[in-house]
């Protein structure tokens, strides 16, 4: 397993607060899934063909990306990385997807591009099990199926393009609510949607960490949905707290969640009074950095993620992996990588956002 610091802008590694996280569950994966809905299940990537880290790189191999939806401003970032890198590979891009994050929406692209021939679909799953037909059909096809940000069930995909351990992320956003709270009062969880296996599996590792005893004075007393989109999102951070008064933290871990909720505190009478954290893109979230209606939250380079889906996509449909775990492959200027447990190639710890460090990053 490789760890790189998820970053776009160059700044010195000194002015950056990399969270420290506890990095321990690499094959963690996803813990809402399951085989329903995989009648076609292709054979796993351990049982294929051995793998030959020295077969050449092919070139003008058809890589297409399906991400969660193609309106939310994360994705732009997130395919922009991979359109670079599949540039370098000296291939053939293409950019497919729904406007809306439901767990049936991407099924239909799947199809398609199976039809179309393509070489590896690189897709964020809006839900795990829904997609799995339609990707294990395009494995049989010869496809190789990259996940990346959402996970599938791992019995329809070759690899999974993680951006940090999922328990890690879990921790930092207790973390990150605790400390905002003053270690006790209540929180909320704002997510995307209910099937979003990325969220689900976050706010499992969330509602582990909250047993534990060190912060049996934090009570989390609602899971609202967003579902990624702007205006549901602002609503359900209106309802939370109206809901609940006490309320101390709403922690939403979805970029289209943290930047509606902070919309709505920032003019309102809760500014300053509750807390808002998660995972958030700092071009969206400087000016509530800025205002005060958030001290901090986090993410990756989105980028990278999409850039190493691609490499990782060249490297499966070139022999040089299989998605098996411990084998080798680069990843133009992000450097080597491993494949971990699972099929799960970790992109690296996220960064910690704050007023002293939100002017470095533009993305
Ligand atoms: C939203 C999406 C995406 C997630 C980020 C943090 O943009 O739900 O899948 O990774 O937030």
């Amino acid at each position: 397993m490789t760890f790189r610091l998820s970053r776009r802008t160059a700044v010195p590694l000194s002015t950056v607060a990399v969270l420290s996280l506890a990095l321990t569950a690499c094959g963690g994966g996803t813990t809402k899934e399951s085989t329903a809905g995989d009648a076609t299940a292709a054979p796993s990537s351990s049982t294929s063909a051995a793998a030959d880290p020295n077969a050449p790189l092919k070139e003008g191999l058809k890589i297409a990306y399906l991400p969660k939806q193609l309106n939310n401003p994360y994705t732009d970032v997130e395919v922009g990385g991979g359109k670079v890198a599949v540039g370098e590979l000296k291939g053939e891009y293409k950019l497919v997807g729904p406007n809306d994050a439901s767990a049936s929406s991407q099924v239909s692209y799947i199809n398609t591009l199976i039809q179309q021939q393509q070489d590896v679909i690189v897709v964020a799953a809006n839900d795990p099990n829904a997609v799995c037909p339609s990707l294990n059909q395009a494995r049989k096809a010869g496809i190789k199926v990259v996940t990346f940000d959402s996970d599938a069930a791992k019995t329809c995909r070759d690899a999974f393009i993680n951006q940090a351990t999922t328990q890690g992320i879990g921790e930092s956003l207790v973390k990150m609510a605790s400390e905002l709270a003053g270690g006790s009062g209540e929180i909320a969880v704002l997510s995307a949607t209910p099937n979003a296996t990325n969220q689900n599996s976050w706010i499992e590792v969330m509602k582990t960490e909250l047993a534990k005893p060190a912060n049996a004075k934090l009570k989390l007393v609602k899971i609202a949905y967003g579902n990624d989109d702007d205006q549901k999102s602002f609503t359900e951070a209106q309802g939370l707290l109206q809901t609940y008064p006490n309320l101390k933290v709403i922690v939403s871990p979805t970029t289209v969640g943290i930047a509606a909720a902070s919309r709505y505190v920032s003019s309102s009478n809760y500014k300053g009074k509750v807390a808002i954290t998660g995972l958030g893109l700092p071009n969206q979230m400087r000016k509530f950095v800025k205002d005060g209606t958030v001290k901090k939250f986090a993410l990756w380079n989105p980028a990278d993620i999409g850039y190493l889906a691609a490499y990782a996509g060249g490297a499966l449909a070139s022999g040089q992996i299989t998605g098996a775990e411990g084998e080798k492959f680069k990843a133009g200027k992000l450097g080597d990588y491993t494949v971990g447990a699972s099929g799960e190639i970790v992109l690296g710890p996220p960064t910690e956002f704050t007023a002293a460090n939100i002017d470095q990053f533009d993305f």
